[in-house]
């Protein structure tokens, strides 16, 4: 039997990566994103290879979300896998010079996109049964606090617990729960951060030899293919560039 996977935001960095990894490897694939040429063209390219549905969707739109759900083609029906990908950071300002709307889609999008994407998709899951698993993408974000990580990291804590009470809830599915937690990647991430600043996003990268979307898709792509009687809880991956900084103090004198 084909195995199907719905992938969030797969029109650039990682959801693309993995919708390249799993269509080489022959899986079905349901992409989504909200820009539609970009979405178009790959599911173009991707439907040499294997079967591809594409849904122009904002993960935001819950309605948007509830009715392209319902009408899955049949065929695509049965899913053996969700990565809950689509997500996104804006800016790092301190909090008190943060634009409350930049707060709201950072929540709309990482924590409810997500909890829409889940909850209508899990029967989807359940269906499928043993062997089935869904991959969130958290972040080392969600782990440890750094300045201006504010409500990015905190929505991806909540991306982190969310996953491992998933897990309790479906005991006995055979549904599987993963949390990936990266650090420094090397996508389009860095650009929407920053505004399009494409100064800012060199600078963050530069010497730094980052993670590639690639790579992500690699791991991803073995999460989902692990034995059926193993879970991932979860996984954090940083380049080895990459370590903590130390305490901040700030001193009077
Ligand atoms: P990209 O910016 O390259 O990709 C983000 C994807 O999410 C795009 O396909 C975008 O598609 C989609 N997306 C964003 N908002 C929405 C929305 N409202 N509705 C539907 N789709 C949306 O970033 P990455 O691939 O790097 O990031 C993917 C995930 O990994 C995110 O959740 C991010 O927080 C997380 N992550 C990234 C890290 C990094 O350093 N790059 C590290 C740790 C975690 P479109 O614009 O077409 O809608
Ligand atoms: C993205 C990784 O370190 O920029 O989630 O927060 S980081």
């Amino acid at each position: 039997m084909t195995s199907t996977l719905f992938i969030t935001g797969a029109t650039s960095g990682f959801g693309e990566a993995c919708a390249r990894r799993f269509a080489q490897a022959g899986w079905s694939l349901v992409l989504t994103g909200r820009r539609e040429e970009r979405l178009n063209a790959l599911c173009a390219e991707l439907s040499k290879q294997t079967d591809v549905h594409g849904l122009v969707l904002d993960v935001r739109d819950r309605k948007a979300m509830e009715t392209a759900i319902a009408n899955l083609p049949a065929s695509f029906g049965k899913l053996r896998g969700l990565i809950n990908n689509a997500g996104l950071a804006l800016g790092v300002d301190p909090a008190p010079k943060c634009d409350l709307d930049d707060w709201d889609t950072m929540v709309d999008t990482n924590i409810k996109g997500l909890m829409y994407s889940t909850r209508l998709l899990l029967p989807r899951l359940i269906a499928h049964g043993r062997g089935a698993g869904i991959v969130n993408l958290g972040s080392i974000a969600g782990n440890y606090p750094y300045p201006g990580s504010h409500v990015y990291g905190a929505s991806k804590a909540f991306v982190k617990q969310f996953s491992l009470n998933l897990r309790c809830d479906l005991q006995g599915t055979g549904v599987r729960v993963t949390n990936i937690e990266p650090g420094l990647c090397e996508s389009e991430f860095s650009l929407v951060r920053f505004a399009g600043d494409q100064a800012r996003y060199d600078a963050t990268y530069a010497g730094a030899e980052p993670i590639q979307p690639e790579d992500i898709a690699e791991t991803i792509f073995w999460v989902l293919n692990t034995p059926a009687h193993i879970n991932i809880n979860s996984l954090e991956l940083m380049p080895v560039s990459q370590t903590w900084a130390g305490f901040a103090i700030e001193r009077k004198v």
